[in-house]
């Protein structure tokens, strides 16, 4: 069962050189070591956008319960009905990038860890909005896609999406009308820059899961791989315990702006807990 870690207020210390120059290293009493430093992999999932006025997929009301995956977010659904799937995204890229959508409190947290964070932070989002950009983020794997840009189904030229998608269309590189789709990840498409993340998971010394629902793979598979692969601690930050929530050593759940800032604060201020002394 995952379990929330309460932080003594105190504990000794000791500095020693690693891998990544002068690490610190916090006891307290034998139950595990407080760290400040160590490679960090964060994966984001819709619920951290939930709060900017973004729905999710699976929740009540989310967007699967408006409309069917096998219609909208399939390669097969685009080639039957390409205009259908293409309007399904311009609808959506119009409401965000109608200047109403921003990035939020949990979207700036995770752009101030990066920057103020001694080792290297991995953040890996699902979501292919552009708020963690927005929010500052740099080192960011848009793993399913994102809606601000557009790919040439014939010559996979990657462009960005500054008008409707529409057959009318031609690609900036081949010419080829009528070609022009969403930069996303559909089911049964290879998600991107796998080679990449699964890098980072495998010399990960902490993996924290935020606002999502642990349904889709292989992001869904991220939890193991850290943990077996690097023995890294997994945290879980969400609304509600995940379908995935059993495999993380801790959890913390509420509403993104209020978690993922708190957690930010800890971790600049006092470090994280490894398990073990
Ligand atoms: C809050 C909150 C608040 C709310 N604060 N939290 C059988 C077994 C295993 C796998 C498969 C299988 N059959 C098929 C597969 C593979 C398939 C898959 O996983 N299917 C499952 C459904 C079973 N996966 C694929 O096809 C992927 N490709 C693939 O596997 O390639 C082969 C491969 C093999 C080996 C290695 C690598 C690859 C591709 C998946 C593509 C997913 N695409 C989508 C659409 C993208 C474009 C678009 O946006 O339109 O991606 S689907 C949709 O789900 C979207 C999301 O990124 C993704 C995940 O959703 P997410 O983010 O988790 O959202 P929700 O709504 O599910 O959850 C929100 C959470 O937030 C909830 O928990 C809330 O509680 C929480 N929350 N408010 C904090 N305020």
């Amino acid at each position: 069962m995952p379990s929330s870690a309460s932080l003594p207020p105190t504990g000794s210390s000791r500095y020693h050189s690693g891998a990544y120059g002068r690490q610190t290293e916090q006891f307290i009493d034998g139950v595990g070591i407080l760290r400040r430093d160590g490679r960090i992999v964060i994966l984001t999932g819709a619920g951290i956008s939930k709060e900017s006025g973004l729905d999710t997929f699976r929740d009540e009301g989310g967007l699967w319960s408006k409309v069917r995956i096998e219609d909208v977010a399939t390669y097969e659904a685009y080639q039957r009905d390409p205009e259908r799937v293409l309007e399904f995204y311009n609808e959506r890229w119009r409401g965000m990038a109608s200047g109403n959508i921003r990035p939020n409190a949990a979207h700036d947290a995770l752009a101030r860890l990066e920057r103020d964070w001694p080792d290297e932070v991995v953040l890996v989002t699902q979501n292919i909005d552009n708020l963690h950009g927005k929010a500052g983020s740099k080192s960011l794997i848009h793993m399913h896609g994102e809606m601000a840009k557009a790919r040439c189904d014939r010559c996979q030229h990657i462009s960005p999406f500054a008008e409707d998608l529409t057959l009318s269309l031609s690609c900036p590189s081949c010419k080829k009308i009528g070609a022009m789709r969403p930069h996303v990840v559909w089911f049964g498409e290879m998600p991107l820059e796998m080679e990449r993340i699964y890098a980072a998971l495998g010399t990960c010394d902490l993996f924290v899961s935020i606002g999502t629902s642990g349904n889709v793979y292989p992001a869904a598979g991220f939890v193991q791989e850290a943990s077996a692969m690097a023995g890294a601690h997994t945290l879980e930050l969400n609304l509600e315990p995940s379908d995935g929530a059993s495999a993380f050593a801790e959890a913390r759940y509420g509403p993104a702006t209020v978690l993922v800032p708190a957690f930010v604060d800890q971790m600049l201020s006092e470090g994280w807990e490894a398990a073990g002394a």
